[in-house]
């Protein structure tokens, strides 16, 4: 570092929907990450990396908080007019960092809600990003398959026409008169819908909500990576003098999937492996623009992802039919939306050349624990996070060892215990597949313990060979769940 009593700047990058098997560090061969893989040939890729849950919403809620999303019943899965679920004064991710000093920015997809609940978006927006901690703040308000279709630059939309103010409406009996909706017109639309996103239709595609108005802020879904990645960089370059820290979230590969044409074609797996191509690209500009500034030495960078995979997840995109023998969740089983690993184990890589060991670890981690360790690394101890674990040490490659147990959310704070190579599922009501998106669930009316040592895939139940570990590991959800 030049400077060595400096903290290091942090920049998370994370994906949203991709998989342990979505890039060729972690064993891809039918997709080709190279920046990614850049990313790990340069820091250490974790093999037990968790999100806290298998849907965006609770995952950043965790990853910002430091706690599980299943203690606040407002983290689920956010309709693009939620008001915001963290509370101002609530310590977060980048609140305790900007007490140490650094200066804290948000770039991309953020879905944990915006404003007080009905909110007018013609106006100032109340509650923001920066209402909990964040300096700066370029985002979407919920995903890219969610009205309103606009980015939103502190506390307002990004190019809004005064005398065209949006209106937003997420009762699906109260289409808006006269408007097109991908439901009544199909006609209309370049990417035809599956199941759900069939209301208001914003760049020929139908999306989830009604809007109208607007016109002249809507985004371009193929310009959208371009856009989040040139706020990205010049928030590093205005803030190189740093410390900064930087939540650079990613909306690939979530659905719509429609990349930049410069990207359309380039990995023969249609358009969610094109998105990923895309998103991959983007972690290369943002490497460069680090190394460009003088910022690589000083600059912890984590690569991860909100969630496991999908491939339909509401639209026709030829995801399911162009994946061949690829496997987005690679060994592990079911994906988005499941209380199987595939849900929540992801692409998990620390890179900070210099300090951070370089190879492989299969330390026990969680995004959940960057609110800890990121506050003992810059120096800071705040008294919140309560699930939290300061794994600072496991992530910089200085130790093995990373936390004992940890509690994973598939849908509906349905939740299982990992602790160790063993994993516990309780009975949970409830279909065993999602029939929409062709997933396994993870509910079953009897318990379920996997050994993940010797059955990653999550394939033989043996509760009934060891009932006392299944009883035992019972208990103990029982109790972290009513603590
Ligand atoms: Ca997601």
């Amino acid at each position: 570092m030049t400077d060595s009593a400096r903290h290091p700047n942090i920049v998370v990058m994370y994906a949203d929907d991709l998989g342990f098997g979505d890039v060729s560090c972690y064993g891809a061969t039918a997709l080709d990450t190279p920046n990614i893989d850049r990313l790990a040939s340069e820091g250490l890729m974790f093999y037990q990396g968790y999100a806290t849950a298998a849907t965006c919403t609770p995952s950043r809620y965790s990853l910002l908080t430091g706690s599980y999303s299943w203690r606040n019943e407002r983290a689920h899965i956010l309709p693009g007019d939620a008001p915001l679920i963290i509370d101002p004064g609530t310590a977060t991710l980048p609140s305790v960092l900007k007490e140490a000093g650094y200066t804290t920015g948000v770039v991309g997809k953020w879905h944990l809600g915006i404003g007080e609940g009905n909110q007018n978006w013609n106006e100032p927006l109340p509650l923001t990003p920066l209402d909990i901690g964040f300096d700066d703040s370029y985002i979407m308000a919920a995903t890219n398959d969610r009205v309103p279709c606009v980015y939103l630059d502190g506390r307002d939309v990004v190019g809004l026409d005064p005398s065209d103010p949006i209106e937003v409406e997420y009762d699906r009996n109260k289409p808006f008169p006269g408007l097109p909706t991908g439901k009544d017109n199909p006609e209309l639309l370049k990417m035809m819908f599956h199941h759900g996103h069939d209301m208001s239709i914003v760049n020929g595609v139908s999306r989830i909500g009604y809007m109208r108005g607007g016109d002249a802020a809507l985004w371009v879904d193929e310009d959208m990576a371009d856009v989040f990645l040139e706020k990205a960089v010049s928030f590093v370059e205005k803030n190189k003098d740093g410390p900064f820290f930087l939540y650079y979230a990613f909306h690939q590969p979530h659905v719509p999937r429609l990349p930049h044409p410069r990207f359309v074609g380039s990995t023969g797996l249609g358009p969610r492996g094109d998105a990923i191509a895309e998103m991959d690209w983007c972690v290369g500009e943002m490497l460069d623009a680090l190394e460009r500034c003088g910022l690589k030495e000083d600059t912890i960078v984590v690569f991860s992802s909100d969630n496991g995979p999908v491939l339909n997840d509401g639209y026709y995109d030829e995801a399911v039919e162009l994946c061949g023998d690829h496997r987005p969740a690679g060994p592990l089983r079911g994906g988005k939306y499941s209380m199987y690993d595939g849900g929540t184990r992801v692409p998990f890589i620390v890179s900070w050349p210099g300090a951070v060991e370089t190879g492989e670890s299969d330390a026990l981690v969680s995004q959940v624990d960057f609110f800890a360790s990121f506050a003992a690394l810059a120096g800071v101890s705040p008294d919140a996070g309560p699930d939290s674990v300061d794994v600072l040490d496991a992530l910089l490659g200085q130790s093995d060892t990373g936390r004992a147990e940890i509690v994973l959310e598939g849908v509906q704070a349905k939740t299982v215990l990992r602790q160790g190579d063993w994993v516990f599922i309780p009975p949970h009501q409830g279909p065993p597949v999602n029939t929409n998106v062709n997933i396994e669930t993870g509910n079953s009316p009897v318990p379920q313990l996997y050994n993940l040592s010797g059955d990653i895939g999550q394939i033989e139940n043996v509760a009934s060979i060891y009932p006392d570990v299944a009883e035992r590991m019972a208990d103990r959800l029982r109790e972290i769940r009513s603590g």
